[in-house]
């Protein structure tokens, strides 16, 4: 695959004590031969004085990577200037003037991906090592750049090439000597896939979370105190708290890191039946973040009916009982429950605590996750109802089994990009044994 050199620069945009321009493409040796950096060993660093129509750009640190070597799997190169605008500016104008193109986002990594120095997961893993804004966050990215979402698919796919070589066998050479219903020793295989498929959509939950954050929801009665709690636990006056019934209307989101983790906190309108067009659309909003959410925390006062809001928390939910300062009994309704006020700030650190004990319970977990993203999640889904469909064909007509197995196949190759369904079968037929 011929391509065209790029350039880009690796370090945030503004002046800095070092900004770092990454080259990759053919003509990388011919440009810095150009910019008058010569003798370069690959892999090792040296000081050259970059010029260009004479003048001189920067005194730079110049790297050089050579085919297949490196990132992109191409030839490369990275000038280490220093991080002044002008400097960068001047190498930028030099290396278009030598031919070399503006990258387009992404366009390093999308390179690695179609020279094979990584898989589409792993490229999403270095998107999300970037992105990552906690601990947890930045390990999972990590994990998965070493390829161990990879593997696990790897794994579900070679279990289903064996089960499709099985079928494809009785299928091709009927009357060889196949040994009769080979086929159907398929079942078992599919089977143990089926489950294995469930079990990392069940658990799949936890890799989108840790990426996109874990939903906390605060629902309750009007008047219950969920804004100031949620102005308490972000420590911003976001939310408007009056002690009028029915003061919040839309749903806020705040970003917060707990425990290392990242988590959407929302604040909604209290749940009551309301002739008000406006709060009404503030409740139902509210009911449908409360049936998204990973967690509700039931915000309750003093002598708070019962009400709508009980029939939204769910098992494993925690009520809040605020306003611990005042009189009055707050019925947990049989949740587990914490005392707090908003006022005083009593019981908002045990609040911290739980929560962030809930996350590390919810969120770490001894294997890693097979989903870390939607688009994992629904190819997993689909690859589990071709093999549902496939193993319910083995015991009827065997040779439709096929067509289900390799789309389960292709839905499982499309999550890490791996070449074609064909390929795969060709390598797995290769090491089957006829007769045997
Ligand atoms: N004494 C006491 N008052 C509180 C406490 N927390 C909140 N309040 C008061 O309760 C009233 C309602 O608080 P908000 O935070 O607006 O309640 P909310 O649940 O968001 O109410 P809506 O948005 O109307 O659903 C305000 O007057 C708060 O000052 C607390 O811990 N103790
Ligand atoms: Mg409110």
């Amino acid at each position: 695959m011929t391509s065209d050199t790029i350039f880009a620069l690796a370090t945030p945009p503004g002046r800095g004590a070092i900004a770092v321009l990454r080259l990759s493409g053919p003509a990388v040796e011919a440009t810095l031969t150009g910019l008058g950096a010569t003798g370069l060993t690959p892999r090792m660093a040296a000081v050259r004085d970059l010029k260009h129509d004479g003048e001189q750009i920067d005194q730079a640190l110049v790297l050089r990577f050579v085919a297949p070597h490196s990132y992109t799997g191409e030839h490369s190169a990275e000038l280490h200037l220093h991080g002044g605008r002008a400097v960068v500016e001047a190498a930028s104008q030099a290396l278009i003037a030598l031919g070399v193109r503006p990258a387009e986002p992404g366009e390093f990594t999308r390179r690695a991906f179609q020279n094979g120095r990584m898989d589409l997961a792993q490229a999403e893993a270095v998107a999300d090592l970037i992105d990552a804004e906690t601990t947890a966050q930045a390990r999972q990215a990590l994990g998965q750049l070493d390829g161990k979402l990879s593997r696990t698919y790897a794994g579900f796919r070679r279990d289903l090439l064996h089960a499709l070589a099985l079928v494809e066998a009785e299928i091709d050479f009927p009357d060889e000597e196949v040994p009769d219903n080979l086929a159907r020793t398929a079942g078992p295989v599919l089977d143990r896939l089926a489950d294995d498929l469930r079990h990392a959509i069940d658990t799949g939950r936890r890799g989108e979370r840790v990426r996109d954050g874990y939903r906390i929801v605060l629902i309750g009665e009007t008047n219950a105190g969920k804004s100031s709690l949620f102005n308490a636990l972000t420590a911003r006056e976001a939310a408007i708290v009056t002690p009028i019934a029915g003061t919040t209307r839309d749903v806020l989101d705040a970003d917060l890191i707990i425990g290392g983790y990242a988590v959407t906190l929302s604040d909604t309108a209290g749940l009551r039946d309301s002739e008000d067009p406006i709060e009404a659309e503030g409740v139902r909003r509210a009911r449908q973040r409360a049936l998204q959410a990973d967690l509700r925390l039931w915000v309750r006062a003093p002598g708070d009916p019962d009400g709508v809001a009980a029939d939204y928390a769910q098992p494993g939910d925690l009520v809040v009982a605020n306003k611990a300062d005042m009189a009055g009994e707050t019925s947990d309704r049989g949740f587990e429950s914490l005392s707090v006020s908003t006022t005083s700030g009593e019981g908002l650190s045990a609040l911290h605590d739980w929560i962030a004990a809930r996350l590390a319970k919810d969120l770490s977990g001894a294997d890693f996750p097979a989903i870390t993203r939607e688009r994992h999640r629904l190819r997993l889904a689909e690859a589990l109802t071709a093999v549902e469909a496939g193993r319910t064909a083995l015991d009827r007509a065997p040779e439709m089994a096929g067509d289900d197995l390799r789309r389960a196949a292709d839905a499982l190759a499309r999550v890490t990009g791996a070449i074609g369904v064909e390929d795969i079968l060709g390598q797995v037929f290769a090491t089957f044994c006829i007769g045997k």
